[in-house]
């Protein structure tokens, strides 16, 4: 028998039967997972220190890379109860991680579409574990309304992103993520990767004091300055940030967000604007945008 109960001591974890995931969710079991029998859960809280800056990225990427840091967690934590046969996930799943923390008892989703944990708000991250093991006792939902009332995310959304759910297309999280047209819905973003209004009006998130791993805390690569990063070479960009979860978005995207940032402060100038579109001019999603801007720019 696993020792859950050190398990527990240890970290922010529950346990649920896949059956029960299946259940809930609606989803068929898949060949590829055919001897899943539970699934442990693991949320991570991330720093909730807030730095002030123009040009920050959200508060999940202020550290080392999420992804990299909780699969290294999660084997350390499955080490104490000694299990052997499992597979570990955090973000890149084929589960829907949110589910799978509330299912176990870790918090409830809340209009923010965020799992809601009642110790950290929403500041944290899911990983989880799935193994063919089964265990004598599993978690259950906790009884939690997070919301009760309060609207204040959706209103804080400037892109009206929040309506029932969210609206991916619109989410500035997404968008500063992906090569998109639709320049306007840029203008309201506030961090040069990820978004974090609709964490920063939520009331779970106020005031919080928790421990964290100091891996996640800032560090020197949360800050990028924008001179440097025209000058790296793609490949530099990827080497420079191998540890920071904006590695993958590509050096052009990060160019993009960091533009989009200072026109909206008015800290760039018409020339630095057409040094850059000159050197990308091939690359049409990036040239159409920095048009776009270099309107935007007052004399
Ligand atoms: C794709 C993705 C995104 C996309 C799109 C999200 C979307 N909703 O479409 C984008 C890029 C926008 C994004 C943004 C962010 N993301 Co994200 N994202 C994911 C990812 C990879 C998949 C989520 C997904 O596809 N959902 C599918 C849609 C249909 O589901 P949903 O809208 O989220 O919610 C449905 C259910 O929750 C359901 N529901 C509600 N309650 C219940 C209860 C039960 C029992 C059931 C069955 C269903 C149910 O109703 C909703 C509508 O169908 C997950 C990791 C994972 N593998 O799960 C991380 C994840 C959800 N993201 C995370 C984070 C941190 C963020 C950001 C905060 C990052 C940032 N600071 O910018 C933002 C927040 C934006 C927001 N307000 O949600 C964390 C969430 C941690 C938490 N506390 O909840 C996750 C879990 C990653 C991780 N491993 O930690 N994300
Ligand atoms: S992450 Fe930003 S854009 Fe997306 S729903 Fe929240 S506030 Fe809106
Ligand atoms: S801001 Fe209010 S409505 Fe939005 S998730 Fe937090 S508690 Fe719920």
């Amino acid at each position: 028998m696993y020792n859950l109960a050190i398990l527990k001591e240890n970290y922010d974890v529950g346990v649920i039967k896949y059956d029960t995931y299946l259940k809930e969710t609606g989803f068929k079991r898949s060949k590829k997972y055919a001897n899943i029998k539970s699934i442990i859960v693991f949320i991570f809280p991330f720093a909730n220190l807030k730095v002030s800056g123009k040009y920050l990225p959200a508060r999940f990427s202020y550290g080392i890379d999420y992804h990299r840091a909780v699969v290294d967690e999660i084997n350390k934590a499955l080490n104490l109860i000694n299990l052997k046969n499992y597979q570990v996930f955090s973000d890149i799943s084929f589960l829907q991680e949110k589910i799978c923390g509330h299912l176990a008892g870790l918090g409830t989703i809340g209009k923010n579409t965020l799992l809601i944990n009642p110790k950290y708000g929403t500041q944290f991250v899911i990983g989880e574990a799935v193994t063919s093991e089964e265990f004598g006792e599993y978690d259950d939902v906790i009884e939690f309304d997070p919301c009760n009332g309060c609207n204040l995310c959706v209103q804080a959304c400037p892109n009206c992103a929040l309506d029932n759910g969210l609206i991916k297309n619109k989410c500035l999280s997404y968008l500063n993520q992906v090569d998109s047209f639709d320049f306007p819905l840029y203008d309201k973003m506030k961090n040069i990767y990820g978004c974090d209004i609709c964490q920063d009006v939520c009331p779970h998130n106020y005031n919080k004091e928790y421990t964290y791993n100091k891996l996640y805390d800032f560090n020197d690569k949360s800050i990028i300055d924008l001179d440097e990063l025209i000058n790296l070479t793609e490949e530099e960009y990827k080497l420079k940030y191998f540890d920071k979860a904006f590695n993958w978005i590509t050096k052009l995207r990060m160019i993009r967000n960091i533009v989009v940032l200072k026109v909206k402060h008015q800290e760039i100038s018409l020339e630095k604007i057409d040094e850059i579109i000159n050197k990308y001019k091939d690359v049409t999603w990036f040239y159409d945008h920095m048009q776009y801007l270099r309107k935007k720019v007052k004399k």
